[in-house]
């Protein structure tokens, strides 16, 4: 089986890399395909925001038949973020562009370190949010998987691993930020890693 990875974040592309390692799929990016355009993000949730990216992705595919025919063939969107209570759930479905396009992951992590100043501890709850979708390029099947990670804003920026958020989530049951974790473990707990374990169990209960 074949799936091709609609995302142009590398972060993501290498966490669904180590989190199907185990199983018989022959995995690629809209970066193997030498596809840079993305499309604009209009929707209002994050299903919405990964159903836009699904159709988008799968037009160019099947418009330029990119995909190998031979064998099955699943294209996988996925809409992400994290919703801070504090901030009203914010940044939410903009958290790739929080405080706008000319900032860093960093400058983002700043900015929320900023915004949750003085807010104590009980009340720094947050949350990771990821939507899969996929579909079944050539019967238009389409499946949709959701997965959370819930934790909670911490006062500084702590590790250097993983990417975006994970320098101040501090995921449920740790005492460590996300970034802190091994990749592995980030994968056992994380919104990335039950979405996709979902769909793992879906394709083959399918077959
Ligand atoms: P694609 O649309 O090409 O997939 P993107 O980075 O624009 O890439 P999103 O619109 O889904 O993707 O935005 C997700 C953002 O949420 C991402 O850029 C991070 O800032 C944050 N995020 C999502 N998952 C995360 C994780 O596991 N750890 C830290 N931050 C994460």
């Amino acid at each position: 089986m074949n799936i091709i990875l609609a995302t142009h974040n590398r972060g993501k592309i290498e966490e669904f890399k180590r989190i199907l390692l185990d199983y018989p799929v022959n995995l690629s990016s809209v970066f193997d395909y030498g596809i840079t355009l993305e499309p604009e993000e209009t929707g209002v949730t994050f299903s919405e925001n990964a159903q836009i990216k699904l159709d988008y992705y799968l037009k160019i595919i099947k418009k330029n038949k990119l995909h190998d025919n031979s064998n099955k063939n699943l294209l996988i969107a996925e809409d992400s973020g994290i919703e801070i209570e504090a901030l009203n759930g914010e940044p939410g479905i903009l958290s790739a562009r929080y405080g706008g396009e000319g900032l860093n992951s960093m400058d983002r992590n700043d900015l929320v370190l900023k915004n949750m100043q003085g807010v104590a501890s009980k009340n720094r709850k947050a949350r990771f949010v990821c939507c899969i979708k996929v579909v079944d390029i050539e019967i238009d099947f389409k499946y949709e998987f959701i997965g959370y990670s819930e934790g909670m804003i911490m006062d500084n920026i702590y590790g250097s691993k993983g990417f975006g958020y994970d320098p101040i989530f501090k995921p449920l049951g740790y005492n460590v930020s996300m970034a802190s974790l091994q990749p592995e473990v980030k994968d056992k707990i994380s919104h990335r890693g039950l979405a996709t374990r979902k769909l793992i169990k879906e394709l083959l209960d399918a077959r």
